[in-house]
């Protein structure tokens, strides 16, 4: 059986079909959600040459779609020479054993969530993202392909490889389990480094600005183009998996910290979510949210409502927004921006029209990141004498998050500010040594 599914090579590409059910009235839904499983795969290495949909209410227990569809199905695999069927759902290990058996051909049957895994393999870059993907690949993918004999070899060389590892040993539940447990392990050691890194960010009082949005919606783009930061940015889904932060400075002087995130998707499955939480979290820890949404494409009101969504499931609702309508230079119709102007004022946020790639209306870009930096919170440690009650009282009235120290010289008081609290206290603020920026400050953060 094939281990490699995927090719990193156009000439090669495996031949693939993404199958979906829909409740009635769910058509275009459908639709829309398999073309983008056509990207995915695209985006993973294989071709989609065709589309099984099937209007049902509830999947099919034993292989998700019924049987006549299924014949339907494998006839189609047979005649199109195919090698991969991706199901735009959640499928069972057992729903998956039980469609591969009934298939003439031999195929490969995965859903949306293994796939978006195997994206992810291969963009993890830092080892947390790796482990990251390991792990969920482990807890998710591996009880999938269990009974498949040699193809769980696929796992064993780890993340990244895609082949068959070393050996084609099969990697028994036991194993898995052990597996799991080190690299649990592990990811809390590399998180609680993160931890530290976020804490010296912290420290910096510098505004935290989390570059957030739909996947490909040009949020690498947009960073490179402010920074420099030479960020791979592709026309591929979750080109980016591993948070980048790097310092801004605005035309006036301000200061400010960017980071690039993972790119959000629609039915991003929960497992998902809670195995990338800490890279997720990112969006939670900033103070001033850049929405970025790719203002041409045909599906901007349900990109931007399935970032909103996920943000607020992620704890990052409520933080100054700047809604970022990005590749404007694709925009011939005056009708779409006056539509996208009115689902902003509506949601009450700030936005802005760009070209991240031509650098179209980036002058009043920094001008409402600015406006909105200055209104936005930061985190901020200060030393207090104690003969200066009245600015700890000052603190616990405005501020947030408010942690007190008690030491020799004072109080130290670590909490989340806004501009005008941190101006007010600015005689008190720490700025450590080692964690202030410089202008040309390009290293990672
Ligand atoms: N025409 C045009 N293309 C753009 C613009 N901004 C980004 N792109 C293109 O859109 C594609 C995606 O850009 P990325 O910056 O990788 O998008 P992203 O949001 O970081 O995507 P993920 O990391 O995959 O979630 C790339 O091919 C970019 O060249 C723009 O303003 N105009
Ligand atoms: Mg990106």
């Amino acid at each position: 059986m094939n281990k490699n599914l995927f090719s990193d090579t156009p000439e090669a590409m495996p031949r693939a079909i993404a199958c979906a059910i829909y409740p009635q009235g769910g058509e275009h839904e459908c639709m829309v959600s398999l073309a983008e499983v056509g990207r995915l795969l695209d985006t993973a290495g294989a071709e989609m040459v065709a589309t099984v949909t099937q209007m049902r209410d509830k999947p099919d227990g034993v292989t998700c779609i019924g049987s006549g569809k299924l014949k339907e199905l494998s006839d189609l695999c047979l005649a199109e020479d195919v090698s991969i069927v991706v199901f735009d759902c959640e499928l069972s290990p057992s729903q998956i054993r039980s469609i591969e058996e009934r298939m003439e051909a031999e195929v490969d049957v995965l859903d949306r969530s293994m796939l978006i895994l195997d994206i992810f393999a291969r963009h993890a870059v830092t080892s947390e993202g790796r482990l990251q993907v390991e792990l969920a690949q482990l807890r998710y993918t591996a009880p999938r392909l269990a009974g498949k004999g040699a193809d769980m070899s696929r796992l064993g060389g780890g993340i990244g490889t895609r082949g068959p590892g070393e050996t084609k040993l099969e990697i028994d539940r036991r194993r898995i389990k052990s597996r799991i447990r080190m690299l649990e392990e592990e990811l809390e050691k590399v998180e609680s480094s993160r931890a530290t890194m976020r804490a010296a960010r912290d420290r910096s009082g510098l505004v935290r600005c989390a570059i957030v949005g739909y996947t490909n919606a040009g949020k690498s783009t947009l960073l490179n183009a402010l920074t420099g930061a030479g960020i791979l940015a592709e026309d591929k889904l979750f080109a980016t998996l591993d948070p980048t932060t790097r310092q801004y400075v605005l035309p006036s002087g301000m200061k400010l910290l960017l980071t690039d995130t993972v790119g959000f998707i629609r039915n991003l499955p929960h497992h998902l979510i809670k195995a990338f939480r800490s890279t997720l979290e990112e969006a939670a820890l900033a103070d001033v949210i850049l929405h970025v949404c790719d203002a041409s494409g045909a599906e901007f009101a349900d990109e931007l409502k399935i970032t909103d969504n996920l943000l607020t499931e992620l704890g990052a609702s409520g933080k100054p927004v700047l809604l970022v309508f990005n590749k404007c230079d694709l925009i011939a119709d005056g009708e779409q921006k006056m539509l996208l102007k009115r689902i902003a004022d509506q949601g009450g946020c700030e936005s802005v029209f760009i070209s991240a790639k031509t650098g179209e209306g980036m002058e009043e870009f920094t001008e409402k990141l600015e406006r909105i930096a200055s209104e936005g919170r930061s985190r901020a440690e200060f030393l207090i004498p104690y003969s200066d009650g009245g600015a700890v009282n000052l603190l616990h009235a405005l501020a947030h998050d408010v942690q007190m120290e008690y030491v020799d010289e004072g109080i130290r008081v670590t909490a989340t500010v806004d501009a005008k609290t941190r101006g007010k206290l600015k005689e008190y603020l720490i700025v450590p040594e080692n964690t202030a920026c410089t202008e040309d400050d390009e290293e990672d953060w």
